[in-house]
């Protein structure tokens, strides 16, 4: 890892990675002038980053030294979730905090803490190192991390044990490229030139998305899906390749099991049939199936749209299972890319050592649930960290009603005053990736990258790993040596890291696998699975699934709320994270047909709900949706709506087919027009509600 001193400026600009959760894991050339973050952009170490990053990130100074930073430990001062705090010092505050773990532990069993923590960081030290020495030890509850990727990690580990995916400069390769529920141009923006240097050699682009994309107004074909549907759209193209012979007779035989049951389950599914439930243009359907079978090499992109419904495991076990029926692999360019957290087959269970409890698994998406269900063995301490539940999980209603319970003690351990700190009783001050060390895991390269502090801490924030390991103390817990201080927790960590990766890690601040970043599938890489084939029909998810795999549940039609909402991710925050930074109203886009039966233009503002929740926000007409189909984005604050409910609100917590996951795109909606009047300094709306709905400035 370098400085490089500019004389000139007297600038240093310190090598470091994001860790952030992404699938890109950007190589960053961070400048500082007095100790203080000046600029920050992207840096040449890491090739794929090649110099350039995302704005958002660009501008994470902005956070750092942002009003809504923490700088110190605080107690409330006021009624829970109005965010009122008394600065206190780290000691009175991990004190107050060990002492009501040993309260709660004693009156109703170590059970009744449960630690909540999610995608705040893809950094192997802030996530399930002093944390997990902790929290295993003394016996809390465990979280069932589900709330993204459950469903395509257990269609992808099933199917093909996680083997590595195709590498971003491998699409160049590629012929047809088909981006399914996935959005690179905001998600994963370094994949988007490979994309195009492919296409401007002739390349051919599919994208399977209920929205008009950036990338779906550039492709040959856009399939409009209807969301939830695309298990049935891969049966129906599974169906056609069994039927026209044009599936790859050898390469089953030698490289898969399971074929003849998948043939069964998709014969069920005509293009007709398949293109209505979906509602597509059955020619369309027909036109994307044959480009695919004619075409080589040819690589599926698969996102993480298509696993948030009722239906997302069958559908992304029905889309991974393509290129194996169609025979696309063993190419350069040809195969497919979904998560690559598993490239590196690293696990943590080689840096903790206290095994994992037999304690109660408590599934983060109905975490309002479990805080509501106080019959037996209720809640009593929740401890949050990398996560800001209550704009990320689903119902947002039920969880804040479980938030409003005198009986719970809350604590919030983030780096800014997020809508879930408001709700704390103790809160904590956390550092950001610019002020602390960590190892990035790259789920979209397969990397890892070195991440270290470029300037001092801000304010009294302290990384993960030291409050874990303090309150370790605090409880007489034993926390490795290891494990306690940053520094040290790195060299624990990366040491245990086996073979050339720790060297590379070491000596150039990154590491990729043996295989590579490029690697071909089924010729580099082969499945992990114990007979190293594609295991196309996995018995144990079969009995997991509620109607079986490669079934389709069908949706239960509400016609008092027949709009599909979908909260896909913006280019404006990584799910909540920069938020804070957002300007003030977020709109739901909604096509013109919908607008028009509701007698709504851009700019109104509307009243968007079901039976769970409501939101109120302006309205901005897009030709670009599908009709039906509204969106509002994932990860909004509250002060993004005018009634401070986002999308969630309105994200029923139901669970996924497969892995637990969230339905967030099984909202169904009704939206009407909020008719308002502006009298005295407040905009009234006149109807539905007479609620004030916003101030006016
Ligand atoms: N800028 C930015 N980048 C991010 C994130 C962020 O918040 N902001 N989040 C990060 C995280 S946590 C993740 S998991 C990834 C997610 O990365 P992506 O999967 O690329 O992103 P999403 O927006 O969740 O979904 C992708 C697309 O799926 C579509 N979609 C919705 N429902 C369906 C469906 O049923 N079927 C199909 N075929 N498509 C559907 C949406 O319209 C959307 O365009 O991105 C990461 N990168
Ligand atoms: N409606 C809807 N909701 C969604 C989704 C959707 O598609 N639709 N998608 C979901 C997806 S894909 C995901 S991954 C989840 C993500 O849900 P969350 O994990 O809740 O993600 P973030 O909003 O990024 O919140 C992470 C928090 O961790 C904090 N943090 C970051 N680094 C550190 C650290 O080192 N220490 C501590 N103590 N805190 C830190 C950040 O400041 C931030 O407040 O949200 C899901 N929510
Ligand atoms: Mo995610």
């Amino acid at each position: 890892m370098e400085k490089s001193q500019d004389d000139t400026w007297g600038r240093s600009t310190i090598d470091t990675a994001c860790p952030l959760d992404c699938p890109d894991t950007c190589s960053l050339g961070v400048s500082v002038e007095k100790g203080r973050i000046v600029n920050i952009d992207g840096s040449e170490r890491n090739s794929i980053t090649n110099g350039y990053i995302c704005s958002k990130v660009r501008r994470f100074d902005q956070r750092v030294y942002g009003l809504d930073r923490l700088h110190h430990p605080g107690v409330r001062n006021g009624p829970k979730g109005h965010g009122r705090f008394k600065q206190m010092s780290w000691t009175q505050a991990l004190e107050t905090i060990a002492k009501q773990f040993q309260k709660v532990k004693a009156e109703f069993g170590s059970e009744a803490i449960l630690p909540v923590s999610y995608g705040g960081s893809n950094g192997l030290l802030t996530q399930d190192t002093a944390d997990a020495e902790f929290f295993r030890q003394i016996g809390a509850s465990r979280l069932a991390r589900t709330v993204c990727a459950a469903p395509t990690t257990a269609a992808n580990t099933a199917l093909y044990g996680k083997m590595p995916g195709v590498g971003y400069r491998d699409y160049e390769n590629a012929r047809l490229i088909v981006i399914w529920g996935a959005n690179p141009s905001t998600t994963g923006i370094h994949l988007v030139p490979h994309i195009r240097k492919a296409l401007s050699s002739g390349a051919k682009l599919v994208v399977i998305d209920p929205r008009q994309t950036s990338l779906a107004k550039r492709a040959d074909i856009h399939l409009a899906i209807r969301p939830g549907t695309d298990v049935v759209v891969a049966l129906a193209i599974h169906k056609f390749l069994f039927d026209n012979a044009l599936f790859d007779k050898e390469f089953l035989e030698e490289h898969a099991t399971g074929v003849d049951e998948l043939q069964s389950r998709a014969s069920e599914w005509s293009m007709e049939r398949a293109a209505s439930i979906a509602e597509l243009d059955v020619s369309l359907l027909d036109q994307f199936s044959r480009l695919y079978a004619e075409t080589n090499p040819a690589v599926i992109r698969c996102g993480w749209g298509l696993e948030r419904n009722r239906n997302g495991g069958n559908a992304a076990l029905a889309v991974l299972a393509l290129p194996a029926v169609a025979g696309k692999f063993q190419v350069r360019g040809g195969g497919f890319s979904m998560s690559n957290s598993g490239a590196l087959g690293l696990s943590n269970s080689s840096w903790i050592s206290a095994p994992e409890q037999n304690t109660r698994v408590i599934n983060m998406n109905q975490l309002g649930r479990a805080l509501t269900d106080t019959e037996d063995a209720p809640i009593k301490v929740l401890f949050v960290y990398n996560c800001n539940p209550v704009v990320t999980l689903p119902h947002q209603n039920h969880l804040l009603q479980g938030l409003k319970r005198a009986d719970l003690f809350v604590i919030v351990f983030d780096q800014v005053m997020t809508d879930t700190a408001k709700w704390a009783d103790v809160v904590l001050p956390a550092t950001t990736f610019l002020e602390q060390y960590d190892v990035a895991r790259s789920y979209g390269l397969g990397t890892l990258e070195l991440v270290q502090p470029v300037i001092d801490a801000v304010g009294e924030a302290r990384p993960n790993v030291e409050v874990f390991a303090e309150l370790s103390r605090l409880l007489n817990v034993d926390c490795p040596p290891a494990l306690l201080s940053e520094p040290e927790a790195l060299m624990h960590v990366v040491g245990s890291i086996e073979g050339p990766l720790k060297d590379q890690l070491l000596s150039k601040g990154n590491a990729e696998s043996e295989a590579g970043s490029a690697p071909v599938q089924f010729v580099d890489v082969f499945p992990r699975t114990t007979d190293r084939k594609v295991n196309l029909f996995p018995k144990a998810l079969e009995q997991e699934a509620p109607s079986g795999i490669y079934r389709f549940q069908p949706e239960a039609k509400d016609p008092d709320y027949p709009l599909v909402l979908v909260s896909p991710a913006t280019d404006k925050t990584i799910t909540s994270t920069l938020g804070e930074l957002r300007p003030r109203l977020a709109s739901l886009q909604i096509h013109p047909d919908d607008a028009e039966a509701r007698d709504l233009e851009t700019g109104d503002t509307a009243r968007m709900f079901n039976s769970i929740g409501e939101v109120q926000c302006p309205v901005h007409i897009n030709t670009g949706m599908k009709p039906g189909v509204v969106s509002l984005p994932k990860g909004l604050w509250q002060k993004s709506t005018m009634n401070g409910s986002t999308a969630n609100a309105l994200v029923p917590d139901s669970l996924t087919d497969l892995g637990g996951g969230a339905c967030f795109n099984d909202a169904r909606v009704q939206i009407t027009r909020i008719v308002t009047a502006d009298i005295g300094n407040q905009s009234i709306a006149l109807w539905p509600s007479s609620k004030p709905v916003k101030e006016v400035n």
